[in-house]
């Protein structure tokens, strides 16, 4: 089984509220759909410019009080609404995509699932179906709610399934030594345990969300790839396990 990201930033813009990169989930799908059914398929998509903006709006991480509640709602009617969008696309394709809302089968604490009921996914894979999984809202035992995000899920899926591979789509061609949009920073192509933060100097300056990517990439049980999805043929690369983006040593 091979778990897909598909990024907040490759589906959607987002500096545009509720936009939507149709074309590129079209292409993705047709890629995924050179595969399957030969190779069974889990994908997690993230927020973009449909859960983020409302998340803030709402201030859900602060956590439950009475006014939050509509907005911890309507977060996650938005991210249906973005899943529907996803799923359409890949049914189009003739790929049994099925959606499996995270809200209803994780409970979360300080940020990352410390309960989650995976018999229905284990199911759908076992039938050949694709199960679509999305950052969310979530039932926290700390704050009585807060998100959830799609890379929490994979890393949680990741180490209790043990998929063939994990593959990121992002909207840059991999993880940089820096900040991609700074002229000297070069693609890592191969990460492995010299690039966790306490490791070797030159990768402390990325940024807290891909130290983070790189330290739960290297604890899972399975090779990873970041990518960038918006390049067509990416995915397929990636999948038939050619050198693209950056990978993790194996
Ligand atoms: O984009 C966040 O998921 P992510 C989900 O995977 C919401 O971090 C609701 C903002």
């Amino acid at each position: 089984m091979i778990i897909v990201k598909l990024g907040g930033s490759v589906i959607s813009n987002k500096n545009k509220p509720f936009s939507f990169n149709e074309n590129v989930v079209e292409n993705l799908a047709e890629e995924i759909s050179q595969f399957y059914p030969e190779k069974k398929f889990l994908v997690v998509h993230g927020g973009g410019s449909f859960g983020h903006p409302l998340a803030k709006k709402y201030e859900l991480r602060k956590g439950l009080n009475e006014e939050r509640k509509v907005g911890f709602s309507y977060t996650h009617e938005a991210m249906l609404e973005l899943n529907k969008k996803i799923i359409n696309i890949f049914l189009e394709k003739n790929l049994p995509a099925f959606s499996v809302s995270p809200s209803s089968i994780f409970l979360i604490e300080k940020g990352e699932i410390v309960e989650g009921w995976l018999k229905i996914i284990e199911e759908l894979l076992d039938k050949d179906f694709i199960p679509v999984l999305f950052g969310d809202v979530a039932i926290a035992k700390d704050k009585g709610i807060d998100i959830l995000s799609g890379d929490q899920i994979i890393s949680f899926l990741a180490n209790k399934m043990k998929p063939e591979k994990v593959i990121f789509l992002m909207d840059v061609d991999g993880i940089y030594t820096k900040s991609p949009e700074e002229k000297d920073a070069e693609l890592i192509e191969v990460i492995d345990e010299k690039l966790k933060p306490e490791g070797k100097a030159g990768v402390y300056d990325v940024t807290g969300g891909i130290k983070n990517k790189i330290e739960q990439a290297l604890k899972m049980p399975c090779q990873v790839y970041f990518i960038n999805g918006m390049i067509k043929g990416n995915l397929t690369k990636a999948i038939k396990g050619e050198k693209i983006g950056t990978r993790k040593k194996l």
